[in-house]
């Protein structure tokens, strides 16, 4: 494995309005939960133009800017942060292609979305945005440090 492979990385994850509205919350959830990658944080928030905007910084100027900040301010979002080893392209893997006609079957995208404009969760794109934007959505004291209990077969 190269070094890059084996750094423990964080993640913001964000069940979009329309994934909260067609109730998929525990769907994308157990994706990660299932790969087994470790929950921080995670939180039901409606959120604000201000912060949709300085979350979508990198996008301003961008013909659907206008429209993604409508959408991501529709409705209530899920946060979330995840930790692991090389969690930001695994999560941005499980994710799918950002069409979601054009993501994989067995994607969360390619599974449960057809539009770009209504594709059900973010993943942030890169291990400096996994910090940037865990910190943008989530205060210090929303942040859980936790060690899950060992399983018996590593003993
Ligand atoms: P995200 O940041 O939400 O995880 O999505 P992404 O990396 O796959 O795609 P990005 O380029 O960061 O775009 C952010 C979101 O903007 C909407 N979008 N619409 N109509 C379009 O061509 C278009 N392109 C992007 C999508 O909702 C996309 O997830
Ligand atoms: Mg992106």
């Amino acid at each position: 494995l190269v070094a890059s492979m084996e750094e423990v990385q964080e993640t913001y994850v964000m069940v979009k309005p329309d994934g909260v509205q067609r109730g998929l919350v525990g769907e994308i959830i157990s994706r990660f939960e299932n790969k087994g990658f470790l929950l921080k944080g995670l939180k039901l928030f409606k959120c604000s133009k201000e912060l949709a905007e300085e979350h979508y910084q990198e996008l301003k100027g961008k013909h659907f800017y206008p429209k993604l900040i409508e959408y991501i301010t529709s409705g209530p979002v899920v946060c979330m942060a995840w930790e692991g080893i090389g969690v930001v392209s695994s999560v941005r893997k499980l994710i799918g292609a950002t069409n979601p006609l054009q993501a994989e079957p067995g994607t969360i995208r390619g599974d449960l979305a057809i539009y770009p404009g209504r594709n059900v969760v973010h993943g942030s794109d890169s291990p400096e945005n996994g910090h940037r934007e865990v910190a943008l959505w989530f205060k210090a004291d929303e942040l859980c440090e936790w060690v899950p209990a060992q399983l018996p077969w590593l003993r």
